[in-house]
C-alpha cells in the first residue's frame, strides 16, 4: 500500500489535532492539549476509482510560534500539505495565507497544497468569508488545489477533504474500470464553488 506523507500547519488553537484525531478515530473532543512538536497518526484511505489503497501518515504540527522553525522538517518531500485556518479567526487566516506564501518559495515540489477553514459549525462567530477564502484559493497564482470548510465537531467536510487531496495525487496505478465519457465530460464541465475543491491543477510551486 503506498505511503503518502501529509502534514497539517498552521496556527495554534485552530483544531488541527481535532481534525487529524475526528479523521482517523471518528471522535471529536472539547478538551485538547497543545500540541508539542508535532504528532503522527495514520489512517488508510481507498478510493472507488482506484485499485489500491493509500496510507495516509499524518503528521499534525504544534501551531505554537516558538515551534514554527520545526516546519520545514515535517513538511519536506510531503504529498499533501494541508494549511488550516479557523473560520473564526482572521489572524489565522493571515497566518494561512503566510504558510502558503512560504511553502510557494520552500515547499515540497508536486505536493498538493490544500487550503482548510476549520470550525464551519461556529458559524455565528465567523470573521472569515466562505467567499474570500475560495476566492484566494481559486486564483491559479497561488497554487491551492483544494478548498474546504470542514467542521471536525459535526464531521462536517472530514472525509471529503482527505478524499479530495488524495484524489489529486498522480494516479501511478491504473484505474479500476475506465469511466463512461459522459462522466468524464461531466467532470470537466463542472464548475468550482464556494465549499467545493478546486479544478487546478499542478503544484506547490
Ligand atoms: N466548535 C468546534 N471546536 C473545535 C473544532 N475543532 C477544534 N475545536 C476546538 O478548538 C480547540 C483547539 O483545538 P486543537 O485541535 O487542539 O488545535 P490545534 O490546531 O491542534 O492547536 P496546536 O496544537 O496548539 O497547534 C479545542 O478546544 C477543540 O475542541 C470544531 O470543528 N468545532
Ligand atoms: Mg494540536
Amino acid at each position: 500500500m503506498p505511503g503518502v506523507k501529509c502534514v497539517l500547519l498552521g496556527e495554534a488553537a485552530t483544531g488541527k489535532t481535532t481534525l487529524a484525531s475526528r479523521f482517523v478515530k471518528g471522535a471529536f473532543s472539547e478538551f485538547t492539549e497543545s500540541t508539542i512538536g508535532a504528532a503522527f497518526l495514520t489512517k488508510s484511505i481507498k478510493l472507488d476509482d482506484r485499485a489500491e489503497a493509500y496510507r495516509l501518515e499524518l503528521w499534525d504540527t504544534a501551531g505554537q510560534e516558538r515551534f514554527n522553525s520545526l516546519a520545514p522538517m515535517y513538511y519536506r518531500a510531503a504529498k499533501i500539505v494541508l494549511v488550516c485556518y479557523d473560520i473564526t479567526s482572521r489572524d489565522a487566516f493571515v497566518r494561512a495565507l503566510e504558510w502558503i506564501a512560504q511553502l510557494q518559495k520552500d515547499g515540497p515540489a508536486g505536493c498538493v497544497l490544500c487550503l482548510v477553514g476549520l470550525k464551519a459549525d461556529l458559524a455565528s462567530k465567523r470573521e472569515v468569508p466562505e467567499q474570500e477564502a475560495s476566492a484566494f484559493a481559486l486564483d491559479s497564482a497561488n497554487g491551492v488545489h483544494v478548498f474546504m470548510e470542514t467542521s471536525a465537531k459535526t464531521g462536517f467536510n472530514v472525509d471529503r477533504l482527505f478524499e479530495s487531496a488524495v484524489r489529486r495525487l498522480p494516479n501511478d496505478a491504473p484505474l479500476l474500470a475506465p469511466a463512461p465519457v459522459t462522466e468524464i465530460a461531466a467532470h470537466v464541465a463542472r464548475e468550482p464553488k464556494n465549499g467545493d475543491d478546486q479544478g487546478s491543477s499542478g503544484c506547490c510551486r
